[in-house]
């Protein structure tokens, strides 16, 4: 006989998870800057993740009806726009602190995110990932689609150290999203890597990567931020020559401390739209916000708009979370309608989305100043503003 209190359970879990997935999003009506819309919810959180990833559903050996395998954070996601729908391909991290990756898919890209049966299967190499997250997908030109995520392994030159490890990109290719083919390991100069992101065309003929450089696992050292590689061959990508910089860490800017491509650029018809995040250093530990810039579309290592200060910072309800003021992004979609779907994570702990268009964020690049760099300047830059509107109160 099934115990009363697994079937009790089990049934008001199941109907909790059914609510949640079949929950609208709403617009959050109180952020009103008219550069991108916030949604009242996040669009992925632990609760989505399938029950039968998580509980053991034979009344025999799970009388009480618990939790096995717990989730810890659902954050991170790629994205990707496919036959009309939106495919993340989260970032889920047990509760053993292990990254995998999921499948989620949406009709809107707004809500109703559900995930595909089973969490992705991704082939290690012969040096296994101790951990694998963040992928950036990339559709390129050459007709396949490149997952690039970071694999990180415990740094064999510090043996006794238990938290030397070494981050480096890990590159994977798939037709349907199911099956995952794993590639070896990109090879660079740089003892770290982690945000590597393809760029979607070829440029002068070759594969070309952003990638970001550093000394450690955590600090970029001599690392001068968001660096551009070529490479021959996605299969065997070696980049030799790291020595270019797209955007490079500036003291005192939201940058100061480190930086990193965001997802695969959009293109458009001014330029190629970046979004990437930077990190600067506080009392209370680090601060990552997204900012935006373009690039040139004939040479994408050349910045052609660099609108100062961030984009996107965690707000209010979002800033709930396992660490304090983390807003992280490695997935868009750009929708045939015009509209840019941005799935941005907070403090590592949960999925958000917010919703603004290729007009709105290619205006915004353009029309932002700079940063002026000395407070003298901002207060220059505010002057100007107050007195441009003076006629038009
Ligand atoms: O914890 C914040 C982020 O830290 C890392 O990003 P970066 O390499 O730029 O410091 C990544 O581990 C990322 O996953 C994480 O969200």
């Amino acid at each position: 006989m099934v115990p009363p209190q697994f079937q009790s359970r089990r049934e008001s879990i199941q109907e909790a998870h059914t609510y949640l997935l079949a929950t609208p999003n709403q617009v959050a009506a109180e952020w009103r800057n008219g550069v991108f819309e916030r949604f009242r919810n996040p669009v992925v959180t632990q609760s989505h993740v399938p029950l039968d990833w998580r509980y053991d559903f034979n009344p025999e050996t799970n009388p009480h009806f618990l939790e096995r395998l717990g989730v810890n954070a659902t954050f991170n996601s790629g994205a990707i726009l496919r036959q009309g729908k939106v495919l993340l391909i989260v970032r889920i991290e047990g509760a053993d602190r292990k990254s995998f990756f999921g499948v989620a898919e949406s009709d809107t890209g707004i809500d109703g995110f559900r995930f595909w049966d089973e969490p992705v299967v991704m082939p290690e190499t012969a040096d296994p990932d101790t951990n694998i997250y963040d992928m950036r997908v990339t559709a390129h030109e050459d007709g396949s689609i490149y997952g690039l995520f970071c694999t990180e392994r415990k740094d064999p030159d510090h043996p006794h150290d238990l938290s030397a490890a070494t981050a480096q990109c890990g590159i994977c290719r798939t037709k349907d999203f199911k099956t995952w083919e794993r590639l070896p390991d990109l090879v660079t100069p740089s003892a770290q890597q982690r945000n590597v992101v393809l760029h979607p065309e070829y440029v002068q003929g070759k594969y070309a990567l952003y990638t970001r450089p550093q000394d450690k696992f955590l600090e970029a050292g001599s690392g001068q931020g968001i660096g551009w590689g070529l490479c021959d061959s996605m299969e065997k990508a070696v980049i030799d020559d790291e020595s270019t910089f797209v955007d490079r860490r500036i003291y005192h800017t939201i940058k100061e401390l480190k930086n990193g491509q965001g997802p695969s650029p959009i293109k458009t018809d001014e330029g190629w739209l970046h979004l990437a995040h930077g990190v600067r250093a506080t009392a209370t530990g680090m601060r990552y916000v997204l900012y935006l810039f373009m690039t040139s579309l004939e040479e994408p290592w050349r910045v052609t708009y660099a609108p100062g200060g961030y984009f996107l910072a965690p707000w209010e309800h979002e800033a709930v979370g396992d660490l304090w003021s983390v807003a992280f992004s490695n997935g868009w979609v750009a929708l045939l309608d015009g509209r840019v779907l941005i799935y941005y994570a907070t403090n590592d702990t949960q999925t958000f989305v917010a919703q603004s268009s290729l007009d709105r964020l290619v205006d915004y690049c353009k029309n932002t100043p700079e940063d002026p760099l000395r407070s003298a300047g901002s207060v220059a830059q505010r002057l100007e503003l107050i007195s441009k509107n003076k006629s038009y109160r």
